[in-house]
This record gives C-alpha cells, structure tokens and sequence, in this order.
C-alpha cells in the first residue's frame, strides 16, 4: 500500500468531458497562437483579444461536467486515506478548468491557475471570478481597472511550487493523467518522484514526451483506465 500519493493531470482528463486539448490536431494552439493569448506580452499587445479568449473558456466550461476520470480520483482521495489512515492524496493539476471541483476532489492545486478567478494587478487580490472580463472591468476591491485573468502564462511562475514539491519528494506513488509532458516544470514532476523512489505510472492515449521517466504506462482513455485502476 502506498503513503503519499501525487497525481498530476493535464487537458486529456477534461477531453472526454468535451473540454478541447491544447496540443492536437483540434486542439486550442491549432487555433490560437500560444504567443497572443498565453504571455504576458501577447496580453499586453491586446488584452481584450485575451480577455475574449479565457471569455469563450470560461463560458463553455460552465455546462461541462466531470467524467468517470475525474470521480475516480475523488474517489481515490475519499476511499484510500479512509482506508489507510495517514495516507494521503494530492491532486494537482496543471488544468484551468473546475471538473475536480465538480467531481468534489478536494485541495486541488491549480498550479497553472484557474478561469475562475481574477487577479488585480494594482491592489494584488484574487477573487473567485465568473463573468465575462475586459479592459474596463473594475476590480471589487479596490475599484482599478487592471483586471487579467488569473492564468500562469508561459515565462510566468507557476503557482504553489513549494507545496508541490514537498509532496514530490515525500510521495511513494506518482500518477500522470492526461499530459503531453511537453511543458515545465511540470513535465519534471516524475523525474522528482523517480529522485525519491517512488513508482511512476502515467495514463494517457499514447505515450507521452517524457514516458520513458515512468516505471509504468497505463495507455488507453483515462475515463476507463483511471477507474479500472483505481478499483
Ligand atoms: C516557467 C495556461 C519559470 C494557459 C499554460 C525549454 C526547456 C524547459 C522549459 C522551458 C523551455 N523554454 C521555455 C520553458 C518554460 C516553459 C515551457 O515549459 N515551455 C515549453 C513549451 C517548452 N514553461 C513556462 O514558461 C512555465 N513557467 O517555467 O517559469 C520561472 C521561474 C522563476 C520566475 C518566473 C518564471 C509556465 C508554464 C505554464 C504555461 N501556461 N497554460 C492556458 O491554460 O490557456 S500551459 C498549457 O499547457 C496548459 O496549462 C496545459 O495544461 C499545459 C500542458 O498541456 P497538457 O495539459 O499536457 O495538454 P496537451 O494538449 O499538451 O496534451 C494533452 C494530453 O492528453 C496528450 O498527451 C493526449 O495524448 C492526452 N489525452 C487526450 N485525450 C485523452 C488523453 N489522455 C487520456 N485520456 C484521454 N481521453
């Protein structure tokens, strides 16, 4: 039985619950440039054409729901440390979305960030957001107009790295969902847990740039293989 568990999940866990992935022929880069709407320079290029784009994805995760992937995991973090006392499971993901959320996983770490929160960059609040944002969107707080969307763009630092590394190099059981282990530092994760000795098993539909790091690959939908595993 194992202690400490880590999963880290990317875009292929919301895939099945129509949530499009970055990285594929339909995927949210094949449409955008990475450069416009996911730095901060693109932002401050245009910022209402990024406001418009984290908008069209914020409006369309409202009607998304989990899948059996994502209640597999609550389940995880529910069942296994009830039935092992002191283990625990944490859940972090590099996802903008709220499905672990909806799937009441709970203390997800959203180290890329989240649609549903704002950040002001003049009185440094975030708050959780649901609305549509623009260049004259006041802050609540403070009343400023230099709202953005609370999202780690690339050359951004990604959010909780301490937390997260402490439970990498306590874990015994690394779990990769969904991820094409194209972006840092997450993509790093395994070698971490690997550093520590802990088993590496990643679940994706092929394998992904850094399976060779994982001492397992569990290849398949996540919405079947992820529950099957976990049972
Ligand atoms: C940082 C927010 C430092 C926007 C995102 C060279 C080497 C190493 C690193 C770098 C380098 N050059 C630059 C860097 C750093 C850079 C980076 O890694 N670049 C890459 C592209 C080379 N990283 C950064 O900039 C990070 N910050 O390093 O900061 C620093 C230090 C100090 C002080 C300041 C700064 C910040 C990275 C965060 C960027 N923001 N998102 C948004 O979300 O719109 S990244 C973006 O990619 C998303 O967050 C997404 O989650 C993430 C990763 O993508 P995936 O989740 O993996 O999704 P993808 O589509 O790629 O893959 C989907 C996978 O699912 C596939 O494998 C597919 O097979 C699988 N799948 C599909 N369906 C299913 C499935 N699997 C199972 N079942 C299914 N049904």
């Amino acid at each position: 039985m194992y202690k400490h568990i880590v999963v880290l999940t990317g875009a292929g866990i919301s895939a099945e619950s129509g949530i499009p992935v970055f990285r594929s022929e339909t995927g949210l880069w094949e449409q955008e440039r990475v450069e416009d709407v996911a730095t901060y320079d693109g932002y401050m290029r245009d910022k209402n054409k990024v406001h418009e784009f984290y908008n069209k994805m914020r409006r369309s995760i409202k009607t998304k729901e989990p899948n059996p992937a994502h209640l597999a995991l609550t389940r995880l973090q529910q069942e296994y440390t009830k039935k092992y006392p002191g283990s625990t499971v944490t859940i972090v993901t590099q996802n903008i979305d709220d499905l672990h959320e909806k799937a009441k996983s709970e203390n997800v770490i959203h180290m890329h960030g989240e649609l549903n929160s704002i950040w002001c960059e003049h009185c440094d609040a975030r708050y959780k957001y649901y609305e549509d944002s623009s260049t004259e969107t006041k802050c609540n707080l403070c009343g400023s107009k230099k709202l953005r969307p609370d999202i780690v763009w690339f050359g951004e630092m990604p959010y909780r790295m301490n937390e997260i590394e402490k439970a990498l190099y306590e874990c015994d059981l690394f779990m990769s969902i969904g991820t094409s282990g194209v972006v840092y530092p997450a993509a790093g994760f395994c070698q971490l847990a690997r550093s520590v000795g802990a088993t590496c098993v990643e679940f994706n539909l092929e394998k992904s740039a850094v399976g060779s790091s994982f001492n397992y690959g569990v290849y398949g939908k996540a919405s079947q293989t992820l529950p099957e595993f976990v049972e």
